[in-house]
């Protein structure tokens, strides 16, 4: 196997042998590889042919399962491999009785890309893995309803362009896109989860669990949940919140099920450790899900994009998810036998989120009267991934040392290292402001964009710098949405894409001076001199 899509891969340069470090065998990663093959294949062959809408589907669920922690199950990728060779076969009936192969829609051996020559591969991996992140987006969104024919259209050029011979100049163009179309997804996902579920608005979260059966709920899907707490409404079960589905609390529509009580546990590479013997259910919705642990295992359910091999699968059937089984098992475990109070990493009792871009916009005016009488001298977006490496703490201690006349703006699971924390107010705006989940970094490129219209500047003039975790593939097509936006100066931690060249990482420097980050007191410092 080989594999470097993610920060934790071994050795900082890829993941080989017979399992990466995130727990994925070999036969599952040749088996992803298989499946992406497939959906070049797909691409390759919609070439002049119409697709369908059950063609984008496979195409987005398929790129969704290679993401970082989502899918283990050799028999579940088995089956999106037979249903997208399913739906190549539609595309292109005529191939199957050719005498003459002309290899124009064959699937495409990902070896090649693998033992390509190191910047093509660079720039097709920056590719493909920001397509990874953005079928997440658009699958969410597609859960809801809400689709764009333009996003959708990107996917087949993506992956065209991965299998295609190609240059840097070839390459480039399709990795800037990447982050164009990316933006019109994230937004599109705003539009889906606002519409439907309201308008975020800043709401405090306990991290105490209550006496009684309860769910915990974790990724990103709200469909999922809003599901969940429909179907246990009355039963006296408790729904808790874990990882990025916490900002779910602060929708009104979601907020309005009373037995949506708080948020469980920390980020994602805490959960082996938090799930210990836990006496209640838990639902995957999508990642990150770590190898469970025989202390867990029988209480963890998947739905949707994840799978594990053992686990319990809840399937879409007609549309519709019973999720009878994660019900019957938390009443089975019965939960705690009283209020248990947890807290987060710095010992604090509660969070709060919600500081959405609506919420933020509409105190866009305290904002700015704060900046011209100095209560607020710079804003930072200390934002993305959080993760098992050590040198994480670095974000932790930049929102320690972060001066009183600062503020925070957050969003990801990455806010955990600090989303506990009381940073008191600067000109009377809360110092600590979660945006939501990653692909609410739409909302914060809304923000700058307002920021800077009102000071008449560009968003890199603003008193604003982003200082970015990155872990997996989201964060990968979040990054391109910032380069396509001209956004400079961004820094990036903890540690730099194994799958970055040095001439494509040199490339970045020179066009957009992104910075590793080094320690939180020197980056402060350069930073705030450089005002
Ligand atoms: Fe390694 Fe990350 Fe790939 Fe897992 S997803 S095999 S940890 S690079
Ligand atoms: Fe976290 Fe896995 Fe990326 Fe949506 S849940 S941010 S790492």
């Amino acid at each position: 196997m080989f594999c470097f899509q993610c920060e934790q891969t071994a050795g900082c340069t890829g993941c080989s042998g017979s399992r990466g470090v995130c727990g994925k065998g070999q036969d599952t990663a040749r088996l992803q590889d298989e499946l992406t093959g497939v959906l070049i294949g797909i691409a390759r062959a919609s070439d002049g042919n119409e697709v369908t809408k059950s063609t984008t589907e496979i195409i987005i669920e398929g790129l969704f399962a290679t993401l970082t922690n989502v899918n283990f199950d050799n028999d579940s990728i088995r089956e999106l491999i037979r249903r997208a060779e399913e739906e190549k076969e539609k595309l292109i009936p005529k191939c199957s009785g050719c005498g003459s192969p002309c290899s124009r829609n064959e699937n495409f051996d990902m070896e090649s890309l693998w033992g390509d020559n190191e910047d093509i591969r660079s720039l097709k991996s920056l590719i493909l893995f920001g397509i990874r992140g953005m079928a997440a987006y658009a699958y969410h969104a597609m859960a809801l309803g809400y689709e764009d024919e333009e996003v959708n259209q990107f996917f087949y050029k993506a992956l065209f362009a991965v299998g295609q011979e190609g240059d840097m100049e070839y390459l480039l163009p399709v990795v800037m896109e990447t982050g164009e179309v990316n933006l019109k997804c994230m937004a599109m996902l705003d539009r889906a989860n606002t519409e439907t579920y309201g308008i975020p608005a800043p709401t405090e979260v306990t991290f105490a669990v209550d006496k009684g059966p309860f769910i915990v709920v974790t990724g990103h899907d709200l469909k999922d949940l809003e599901e969940l707490l429909r179907q246990t409404e009355g039963k006296g079960i408790n729904i808790y919140t874990h990882g990025e589905m916490l900002p779910a609390h602060a929708y009104p529509k979601l907020k309005a099920y009373s037995h949506l009580r708080g948020n469980f546990g920390t980020a994602w590479q805490n959960q082996q450790k938090e799930f210990q013997n836990l006496p209640g259910a838990v639902l995957f919705t999508t990642n990150c899900l770590m190898p469970p642990m025989d202390s867990y295992a029988d209480r963890v359910f998947t739905t949707a994009a994840v799978a594990y091999p053992g686990l319990k699968h809840i399937h879409a059937v007609g549309g519709r998810k019973d999720f009878t089984p994660v019900i019957e098992r938390a009443l089975e475990l019965g939960g705690y036998s009283e209020r248990t109070e947890f807290t987060g990493i710095n010992g604090g009792k509660k969070t709060v989120t919600g500081f959405g871009h609506n919420a933020i916009l509409s105190a866009a005016d305290k904002l700015i009267e704060a900046v011209n009488n100095k209560a607020i001298r710079h804003f930072f977006l200390v934002g993305g991934c959080d993760g098992a490496k050590t040198g994480r703490n670095y974000y932790t201690d930049f929102v320690k040392q972060a001066p009183d006349d600062t503020v925070i703006l957050t969003l990801a699971c990455g806010k955990y290292r600090f989303n506990d924390l009381d940073l008191g107010e600067a000109g009377g705006l809360p110092r600590l402001m979660d945006m939501g989940q990653c692909n609410d970094a739409y909302g914060a490129v809304k923000v700058a964009a307002a920021l800077a219209e009102a000071f008449g500047c560009q968003v890199n003039d603003l008193p604003l710098t982003m200082v970015l975790s990155w872990y997996e593939q989201k964060a990968v097509c979040i990054l391109l949405t910032l380069l396509h936006l001209g956004i400079r100066n961004i820094y990036l931690g903890p540690s730099l894409p194994a799958f970055l060249s040095e001439n494509v990482l040199g490339y970045l420097v020179e066009n957009y001076n992104i910075r590793p980050i080094s320690s939180a007191k020197e980056d402060l410092k350069r930073i705030l001199a450089e005002e």
